[in-house]
């Protein structure tokens, strides 16, 4: 039918429409467009289908993120220095690197998120991860653990040189016995108190604690790494499966921040990084995150307690102080917490710690141990090594190291700290043992904390980056300390040594009343043995490991696992009824490692995190990337 011309009538289109019906029609089409592409870019699922359109153009997440947080842009600056050789894998080792090709390890680009679905399949296979299982949480990021394993400077369980060499060694039979030391403490673990917290060996049964919030497994979690360091696969295999099946991360409780940092993050990172298996890195991420509405006050310093269910700090208990060692032994974590999830939130909160202890007024240099997140003003003037201020110390020290020696900032505050410590709290007894002292507003308390005794080690970890003229002293300095706890132990019948110990009146290196004569199983004298052997291979550090094995044995073992003791200088001390989790994640590694080559677990590629999960050093840090450096 023709249509006449007239006011307000519009001719029909090509297909038969007219003026407003086309209007019409291209409103809709470019509002479904608009749909398209919002849905391509904003729902959470997306982001495959935004690598393929932005592959080329979109900055890499994990480097941009944290080098903007440390003080970097991060624009032209992604190539990493080559990579060192990667390490030959020991015998029998699991070494994933071995299936892809030098192109691919050479690839800084593979750290980060996949371009598209094929690669995706091939970091997935690469990398040696399992897939998600159905239902189980990922992440977004994706992390190239064949690029890392790739610039190791050893295989990670070291070369077994002295067993090639002497199959029969004493050396290896004593290692063997520490690994059945583990055995039995996991078997009694696994058989009394699957799942729950902590064993208590006398009754045959588990216990939670107060500190994890509802969280449980901590001694497997713990016990992870040392598992596989001891090559217990059928144990680790038990305790993987676990993780897999049976860690579940919503709870609801309130847990202590550094507990769950050291023990469960820690040791989630730690098999992450030692075995590659995603589950590892996925609840690592996804526990951090929990974490996080800790930081949520004035200063951003963290209150010692979240509370998983609300995520509030406790305002409740706003007047309360937070801790040094606590707040201050976040960093290592948080820093892989960013590495391996691509998110900059976890270096920001603890690169916000460091600003604001690095703005604060030191009286004497010292740090004291209270501070408010509140105010951001220390609390009360009480200074320690020992409990309290610790790991604080320790952090510093393994900061710069675990960056490649580019965390000038953390380097520069140990050795201030050091030389502080040295100046006010270090003496010498009467008898000619070095002590280091706590500190209460300019008087001193003689006494040592069993904890303080890490510090030899820590000392001798140091330095070696001391300024020159400082090196043999600081590792003369940690050997004296390192004596001084050995004669805490070497004073009692048990030979295990005091929870805290004297140098008064004419008494020293022993405790003083029965509250302190305890000894929960801790690890930090075999520690420092540990460190001081690597340092100077002095068989006496061997020899007193060894008594520390055969005190265990003697005074700790039970039917049922180990347990700690009430009184040191008894010599038929009651049991605590505890194996504590730090008992498998550091006092038996600790010992194991003593009786270790070096390139075990090696010091050039690993620091210990507080609760001796191993952390890889970044060797991927340059001038231009992602660790902080100043
Ligand atoms: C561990 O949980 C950690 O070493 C922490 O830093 C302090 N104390 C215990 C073991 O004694």
């Amino acid at each position: 039918m023709h249509m006449r011309k007239g006011p307000g009538f519009v001719p029909a289109s090509p297909w038969g429409l007219r003026l407003p019906q086309k209007f019409l029609f291209l409103l809709f089409l470019s509002g479904l467009i608009t749909l398209c592409f919002g849905a391509l870019f904003l729902l959470p699922h997306s982001s495959r289908l935004k690598r393929l359109f932005l592959a080329s153009r979109t900055q890499q997440p994990g480097l941009e993120v944290i080098a903007e947080v440390a003080g970097h842009s991060p624009a032209h600056e992604q190539e990493p220095p080559p990579n060192p050789a990667p390490a030959a894998p020991a015998p029998g080792e699991y070494d994933p690197s071995s299936r892809v090709g030098p192109r691919r390890r050479k690839e800084w680009l593979r750290r980060t998120r996949p371009t598209g679905p094929r690669e995706e399949a091939t970091v997935a296979r690469g990398s040696g991860a399992a897939a998600p299982r159905p239902g189980e949480e990922s992440v977004p990021f994706s992390f190239d653990f064949n690029a890392f394993r790739s610039r190791l400077r050893h295989p990670v369980l070291g070369t077994r040189t002295d067993e090639s060499k002497k199959p029969q060694s004493r050396v290896r039979a004593q290692r063997e016995k520490i690994k059945e030391m583990m055995r039995f403490a996991w078997q009694s673990y696994r058989r009394y108190a699957m799942g729950r917290n902590e064993l208590r060996p006398l009754t045959k049964d588990g216990y939670e604690g107060s500190m994890f919030g509802g969280l449980s497994g901590a001694t497997i979690i713990d016990s992870l790494d040392t598992l596989y360091l001891m090559e217990l696969k059928e144990e680790f295999q038990e305790a993987k499966a676990w993780v897999e099946e049976s860690f579940h991360l919503n709870v609801s409780g309130e847990a202590s921040l550094f507990e769950v940092n050291i023990r469960y993050i820690g040791g989630l990172l730690s098999a992450y990084y030692l075995t590659g298996e995603e589950v590892f890195r996925i609840k690592a991420i996804k526990l951090g995150e929990k974490l996080l509405p800790a930081f949520n006050t004035p200063t951003g310093i963290p209150k010692g307690v979240v509370n998983f269910k609300s995520g509030s700090w406790g305002w409740a208990t706003a007047g309360s102080s937070s801790i040094l060692a606590e707040f201050g032994s976040l960093h290592l974590e948080f820093l892989h917490l960013t590495e391996l999830s691509g998110n900059p939130i976890f270096a920001e909160k603890v690169r916000n710690i460091r600003k604001v202890l690095r703005k604060i007024d030191k009286p004497f240099g010292l740090y004291p141990n209270f501070l408010s997140p509140v105010s951001g003003n220390w609390v009360q003037h009480h200074v320690s090594v020992g409990g309290l201020g610790d790991s604080f110390y320790e952090y510093l020290i393994k900061s710069w190291l675990m960056s490649a020696k580019t965390d000038m900032e953390a380097k520069n505050m140990y050795y201030e700290a050091l030389e502080a410590i040295e100046t006010y709290l270090l003496n010498v007894s009467p008898g000619g043992l070095t002590y280091i002292a706590e500190w209460r507003g300019g008087i001193l308390d003689h006494k040592m904390g069993h904890l303080a005794c890490f510090s030899g080690g820590m000392i001798s970890l140091g330095a070696e980056d001391a300024k020159e003229e400082k090196r043999a002293h600081y590792q003369e300095l940690a050997a004296q300390i390192t004596r001084t706890c050995h004669e805490s132990y070497a004073r009692s019948d048990t030979k295990l040594g005091p929870e805290a110990f004297w140098f008064n009146s004419g008494r020293e290196a022993v405790a003083t009343q029965l509250s302190e004569s305890y000894y929960i199983l801790r690890p930090e004298v075999v520690e420092s043995y540990m460190y001081l052997w690597r340092q100077t291979h002095d068989p006496t550090y061997r020899e007193w490991g060894w008594d520390v094995v055969m005190a265990l044995e003697k005074y700790c073992r039970t039917d049922a696992g180990f347990s700690g003791i009430q009184d040191v200088y008894s010599s038929s001390p009651n049991h605590d009824n505890k194996q504590q989790s730090f008992f498998l994640a550091e006092t038996l590694k600790y010992l194991y490692l003593l009786f270790s080559e070096d390139d075990t677990l090696s010091l050039e590629d690993w620091v210990f995190n507080t609760e001796a999960h191993p952390l890889p050093v970044n060797h991927s840090a340059s001038p231009s990337q992602a660790w902080p450096r100043h």
